[in-house]
């Protein structure tokens, strides 16, 4: 396995960084998570522009222009002769001292991490996963904003292992108004009498799964509305699912307990799966 930092790679044993990097010190950096199907890298300008807009938003500045960027996500990938793969490009504030200051860090690091990668959840697509409600609220907007895909992923992490405590496979994680917010590492999506409901991006990451799947929707003629959502919502829906670059399109059939519509994976969210895996196989950039 051959690692991209900073314009070099290297065999993943001496892939190293620096203990003084701010990435490692304070979460300092933003990260990407892509994926490549069958040799094309899936909405790769998409993640770029969040990758970019993330680090605007901490202000980092990307030390590759987009294009540059894009190249080494490509050469990676070719380097290590990847088809299916899951890729992660990582942008760290770089060295500095052990005060916070960002100024003290005069060098952003860059590294593109890729490897093979099949479906997450094995044959959870076809029984359905456990969600479990936590009481780790997400990061408000006015805090950390959850647009921000940053290198400090506690708040997720506490609330996927609160769900694991719990028995479930995917934590459903409410905003400081109690309204749905998403997954740990995902968006939340309930169906009820055929429409599809969504919470709007305010206080969750505006997925790029998400954007293909409400295309997707859109094109199936499926009715979709972004509305905010809460627990009587989830616990009454006819079928809920979580989308992710990693999840892709994942029915979630059991919730807290209540099983959710037939307690099988539904009819709409098993179309949208279906949708998203042609919508895979056709579209991307090609890497060879
Ligand atoms: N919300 C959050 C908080 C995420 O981290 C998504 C939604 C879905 O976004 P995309 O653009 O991928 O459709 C993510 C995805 C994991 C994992 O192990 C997930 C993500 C990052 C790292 C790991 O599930 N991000």
């Amino acid at each position: 396995m051959q690692i991209y930092i900073d314009g070099k790679f290297y065999p993943k044993e001496e892939a190293k960084i620096s203990v003084f990097d701010h990435g490692l010190l304070y979460g300092d950096g933003v990260f990407e998570g892509i994926r490549a199907y069958n040799g094309r890298v899936f909405r790769l300008q998409e993640h770029l522009d969040r990758l970019f807009d993330s680090a605007k938003t901490i202000d980092l500045a990307v030390p590759l222009s987009k294009e540059e960027l894009s190249r080494a996500i490509i050469e990676t990938l070719r380097k290590n002769n990847l088809k299916e793969a899951y890729i992660r490009p990582i942008v760290t504030r770089g060295v500095g001292d052990l005060g916070l200051c960002p100024t003290k860090c005069p060098k952003p690091t860059v590294i593109i991490i890729a490897v093979e990668w099949g479906a997450m959840y094995g044959d959870l697509y076809e029984k359905g996963l456990r969600g479990v409600t936590v009481s780790v609220r997400r990061n408000p907007c006015c805090s950390l904003p959850p647009n921000v895909k940053s290198l400090n992923y506690l708040n997720n992490i506490l609330a996927k292992i609160e769900a694991n405590c719990k028995g479930g496979d995917e934590a459903i994680m409410f905003d400081m108004q109690g309204h749905i917010s998403e997954g740990s590492g995902d968006n939340i999506y309930i169906i009820k009498n055929g429409v599809i409901l969504t919470p709007p991006t305010l206080n969750n990451l505006r997925g790029i799964t998400r954007m293909v799947v409400l295309e997707l929707a859109e094109q199936l003629g499926i009715p979709v509305r972004e509305t905010n959502l809460g627990y009587f919502d989830l616990y009454t829906a006819d079928e809920v699912f979580v989308t992710g670059t990693a999840a892709e399109v994942a029915p979630i059939v059991l919730i807290d307990g209540r099983s959710i519509g037939s307690g099988r994976p539904g009819p709409i969210t098993r179309q949208l799966m279906a949708a998203f895996k042609t919508a895979t196989e056709r579209e991307g950039t090609p890497v060879y």
